[in-house]
């Protein structure tokens, strides 16, 4: 499917670091150097039922510091991020509210591309929705098939986790872990017929009310993990550089995906696996399905400036579990003028130490707060807040706004 627009990015006069990402699997900070100059990333994208909230931007924004931080260090970056159009959450809000599912689908995921285009997060190159996917999760599926690695209970087809070897290694889990948080997560450890509580569904036969394809198996729709398996190997192969999304994907998602691709293929899903923290509100994560939302659309609504809202999130480390409050959008918003105030100066105290910091930082696990402060830092020495206004740099504003849009995203 289509993406959103591309927003103009600056090219940087200086380029910065190699990037080195904090590894779920192996717990270290672990060098992303692509071979060959040529980064894959794969993110996973939205389950189209409700509109954008502060959760799901600061993880796309998050990953959209990644995919800047390459450019910067001179990568050409292949990114692939699905839409999970179908499935149960998606189905079931489209009948309590009485819309058709593929029309709810349709009208979250344009509203999702305006809340990314107006954040200024760089659009993958391939958005691939589930249901356009199917003809490729049932290839995958065949190929699993084939190694042995299926089995069916009544008209569903399972996926045996005892069939790859390397089951556990993505997320590092006790298995007492995994069997408390797999049914929270869409997971049926209780149903009759399974070989072990932990396997996942790979293809879900078609139930009466529900829409279904179809397939060697009989009519159906694709569980959840194989989507992502099957769009990132279609789009960027084995072993690519860093799967993403946030840390609510840890298990199952992302180890079930691992396991769907070493065992079909025999190769690695991703190199290295990295989750954005937890987005909370009113003391909870903030998620669809408790309700306790603050949405992207309804600020921009609102008429808050976007880069006010990307600023609030950039405050943030990405990993940090953290609370949204209105009061630190209000001070980004003052924050913001400070800038544009300094930035309108023209000249301003020296700028290339200022870059090569903001490129340090932000190779380093993507430290976006440490970031602000710098570009803050300038701010104050440019606007003379303690006295000592040394605007001897005259094309400092330029080159400061430069790198405030080509590496953390905020056009001012
Ligand atoms: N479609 C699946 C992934 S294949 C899914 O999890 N969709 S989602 O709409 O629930 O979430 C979209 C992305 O936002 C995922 O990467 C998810 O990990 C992330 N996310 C969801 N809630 C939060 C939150 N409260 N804070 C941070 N990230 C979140
Ligand atoms: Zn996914």
């Amino acid at each position: 499917m289509r993406a959103w627009p591309a927003p103009d990015v600056p090219t940087l006069t200086v380029t910065g670091p190699e990037v080195a990402l904090h590894d779920t699997a192996t717990g270290q900070l672990v060098p992303v150097v692509p071979e060959d100059g040529h980064a894959r990333l794969y993110v996973c994208g939205i389950t189209p039922y409700d509109a954008t909230h502060m959760g799901h931007a600061a993880t796309y924004v998050g990953f959209d510091l990644l995919n800047r931080a390459w450019r910067n260090a001179g990568h050409a970056v292949t990114y692939a991020q699905n839409v999970t159009d179908v499935d149960d959450p998606l189905l079931e809000r489209a009948a309590k509210v009485g819309i058709d599912w593929v029309e709810l689908a349709e009208r979250e995921t344009e509203l999702f591309r305006q809340d990314m285009t107006a954040l200024r997060v760089l659009p993958p190159a391939h958005y691939t929705g589930a249901v356009e996917s199917i003809p490729l999760v049932i290839g995958l599926i065949e190929r699993l098939r084939a190694a042995g690695a299926v089995y069916q209970v009544e008209d569903d087809l399972y996926f045996s986790v005892a069939a790859d070897p390397t089951f556990g290694e993505e997320s590092n889990y006790p298995r007492e872990l995994m069997l408390e948080i797999f049914p929270e997560r869409g997971g049926d450890p209780d149903r009759p017929g399974k070989k072990d509580p932990l396997d996942c569904v790979l293809w879900r036969a078609e139930r009466p009310g529900e829409p279904s394809w179809p397939s060697p198996f009989g009519p159906g729709r694709p569980g959840w993990h194989i989507e992502c398996s099957a769009i990132s190997l279609e789009h960027l192969g084995t072993a690519f550089d860093v799967q993403g999304g946030g840390s609510d994907l840890v298990f199952p998602h992302h180890e079930m995906c691992a396991g769907h691709t070493q065992v079909a293929t025999g190769e690695r899903f991703a190199k290295v696996y990295a989750h954005a923290g937890m987005v909370a509100y009113d003391g909870e994560k903030m998620s669809k399905s408790k309700g306790n939302l603050v949405f992207v659309s309804a600020l921009r609504n609102s008429d808050i400036d976007p880069m006010a809202i990307r600023l609030t999130l950039l405050r943030h480390h990405y990993r940090s579990d953290w609370e949204w409050t209105d009061a630190e959008l209000f001070d980004s918003v003052d924050t913001l003028a400070q800038w544009r105030k300094a930035l309108a100066l023209g000249s301003g105290a020296p700028a290339g130490p200022v870059i090569e910091d903001v490129l340090e930082v932000l190779a380093a696990d993507l430290d976006a707060p440490a970031a602000v402060e710098l570009i803050q830092g300038w701010v104050d020495a440019t606007l003379g807040v303690d006295g000592l206004a040394d605007n001897t740099d005259h094309d400092a504003a330029g080159r400061i706004a430069a790198v405030l849009d080509a590496a953390l995203g905020l056009s001012l």
